[in-house]
C-alpha cells in the first residue's frame, strides 16, 4: 500500500460568540457551566495553540472556519420579524433559550461535523464525507447546512472527494458524525476497519425492546451509522457496529469519543465503553488484517465519573514515524489523581505503542464538554489529495500568525449570556467572518455572503 497517507486533523476554529448556555442535555460540563462568563478570545487562542503545538511536533494540521452566529435566519424562520436589532431584542425577551441556541459556537467541535471514509477504503477510490445532521439538539441542528458548504469548498475536487447528503433529520437517523466512528488499520496508509458506535436502535418495533439509557438521550442510532457506511460504499467485512454502554451514556458519555479512542491498530477504551465488550473486540479482530491492540482501562483504575470529568478518552492518539504513538490529553487529566496515575502506570508503562503524552489546555472548550478530540475532524489523505485541497486550510507558520492576529483583532474577551442580544456582537461577527473567508480562500460559504441572512 502507499506510504504517503497522513492523517490531517482539521480543528474547528472557535467562533466569536463562544459562550456557556447550558444547552446540551447529557453533557455534564455543559449542564454545569451554563451561565458562566466565557472568554471567546482565550477559547480561540487555546484552540490555535493546540493546532500549533501539533504542527510543530510534525503532525499535519488543518483548520475549519466557525459558523455565522447569531443565526438570525433561524430566528426569522421561527416568526421573529423586523430589523436585526428587533429580532434580537424580541428573542431575548420572549425566548431567551432560543436566542442562546442560535448564538452557540458549537461548530468548533468538528468531530461532529461529518463522518469521513478515506479513499483507501472506498470502492471508487475517493474520500467520502457525510455531514452529521446533529438533529438531537436545536443549536447543533443549525450547523449541517454551512458545514456541507465548507466541506464542499475545501474538498472541491470531484475526482478525489465525494460528498453525500446529510441523513434525514429525524430521530431515527440521529447522526453525530465522526465522534461515534473510529477507523482501525495497521497504519494510515493501509486498508481500515470502521467501528461505528451507536447509542440506540430506532426501528425495533415488534421485537424485544433493546437496552437503552434511562437518564440521558442516546444521540446516535444504529440506522444512522448503517446509512453512512452504505453511502460510503463500505462492505460488511469493513464495518463493525457496536452499541455504546447505556450506563456510560447515563454517566455523561454523550459521544463514544468521550470513552474510547482508536488509532492505527490501537483501541484505547474504558471497560464500560461498549455494551458487549468481548463481542466488539471479536468482530474487529475477525475483520482486521493486523492484530488489534486493545488498551483497556478498568473502572477500578478510572471510574466513569473520572473519565467524564477528566476527558481522558477524549484525547488525540497520533502516529509517529517510528511506529510509536503520542496521546494528546486535556489539562484536566493532570488534576485527577487516578487518571494521571493511569496515564503514567498503565498507558505509558504498558505494552502498547503509546510512548508520549502531550498536555493541552483547552479549558474554555472543556467547560462546554469539548476536549482535544472533539475539536478535530480526522481526514486521512494521500499526498495528491492533500495537494488537491482548495483554499488555505493547512496550518503553517504564516497562517497561524494571521489567524492569531485575526482573533486578537475581532474577538471579545468576555461574553455572558445576557450579552448575546447585543446587535454589535452580530455585526462584529459578520465583519470577522467575511475577513476570515478571504484569509482562508474558501469563497462564499456563509448565509450572509449568499444573499440569505
Ligand atoms: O454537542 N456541547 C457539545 C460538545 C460536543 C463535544 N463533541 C464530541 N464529544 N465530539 C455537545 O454536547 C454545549 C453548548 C452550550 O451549552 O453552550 C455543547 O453544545
Amino acid at each position: 500500500m502507499s506510504t504517503d497517507h497522513r492523517e490531517v486533523n482539521f480543528d474547528g476554529l472557535v467562533g466569536p460568540t463562544h459562550n456557556y448556555s447550558g444547552l446540551a442535555l447529557g453533557n455534564v460540563a455543559s449542564m454545569t457551566h451554563g451561565g458562566l462568563v466565557a472568554n471567546p478570545r482565550e477559547a480561540a487562542l487555546q484552540g490555535l495553540a493546540k493546532m500549533k503545538a501539533l504542527m510543530d511536533a510534525g503532525y499535519p494540521q488543518g483548520v475549519l472556519p466557525p459558523q455565522q452566529r447569531p443565526d438570525l435566519g433561524a430566528l426569522r424562520a421561527l416568526g421573529f420579524t423586523g430589523s436585526d436589532e428587533r429580532v434580537l431584542a424580541r428573542a431575548a425577551g420572549e425566548a431567551p433559550q432560543l436566542l442562546r441556541a442560535v448564538c452557540s459556537a458549537s461548530s468548533m467541535w468538528t468531530a461532529n461535523a461529518a463522518t469521513v471514509t478515506p479513499s483507501l477504503d472506498a470502492p471508487d477510490g475517493r474520500v467520502h464525507f457525510t455531514p452529521a445532521n446533529l438533529q438531537s439538539s436545536f443549536h447543533r441542528f443549525l450547523e449541517p447546512a454551512t458545514t456541507a458548504r465548507v466541506l464542499a469548498a475545501i474538498f472541491r475536487d470531484e475526482a478525489r472527494f465525494a460528498h453525500h447528503p446529510v441523513l434525514p433529520a429525524s430521530p431515527a437517523f440521529s447522526d453525530e458524525g465522526a465522534a461515534n466512528h473510529t477507523r482501525l488499520a495497521a497504519a494510515h496508509g493501509e486498508p481500515g476497519v470502521h467501528l461505528y458506535v451507536y447509542g440506540r436502535e430506532a426501528f425495533g418495533w415488534g421485537s424485544e425492546p433493546g437496552v437503552a439509557p434511562r437518564r440521558f438521550p442516546a444521540r446516535q442510532t444504529l440506522e444512522a451509522s448503517q446509512a453512512v457506511a452504505r453511502q460510503h460504499g463500505l462492505a460488511d467485512y469493513q464495518a463493525v457496529f457496536a452499541q455504546q454502554h447505556p450506563d456510560a451514556i447515563d454517566a455523561g458519555v454523550f459521544h463514544n469519543d468521550v470513552i474510547s479512542v482508536g488509532n492505527g491498530p490501537v483501541l484505547l477504551y474504558h471497560e464500560q465503553a461498549f455494551l458487549d465488550e468481548a463481542g466488539t473486540l471479536a468482530a474487529l479482530r475477525e475483520r482486521m488484517a493486523e492484530p488489534l491492540i486493545p488498551v483497556r482501562v478498568p473502572a477500578e483504575a478510572v471510574s466513569l465519573e473520572d473519565a467524564v470529568g477528566s476527558y481522558l478518552f477524549n484525547s488525540q492518539l497520533l502516529s509517529n514515524p517510528d511506529g510509536s504513538m503520542t496521546l494528546v490529553v486535556p489539562g484536566e487529566c493532570q488534576e485527577r489523581e487516578s487518571v494521571w496515575r493511569t496515564v503514567q502506570d498503565h498507558l505509558l508503562a504498558g505494552a502498547n505503542p503509546i510512548a508520549e503524552v502531550m498536555v493541552q489546555d483547552v479549558k474554555q472548550s472543556m467547560r462546554n464538554g469539548g476536549g482535544p478530540a472533539c475539536l478535530r475532524l480526522r481526514v486521512v489523505l494521500s499526498a495528491e489529495e492533500r495537494a488537491a485541497l482548495s483554499g488555505r486550510v493547512l496550518l503553517d507558520e504564516s497562517l497561524y500568525a494571521e489567524l492569531t492576529a485575526w482573533v486578537e483583532r475581532h474577538y471579545r474577551d468576555r461574553l455572558a449570556p445576557e450579552d448575546l442580544s447585543d446587535p454589535a456582537l452580530a455585526r462584529e461577527t459578520l465583519t470577522a467572518l467575511d475577513e476570515l473567508s478571504r484569509l482562508l480562500g474558501i469563497g462564499a460559504v456563509y448565509p450572509f455572503q449568499l444573499g440569505e441572512r
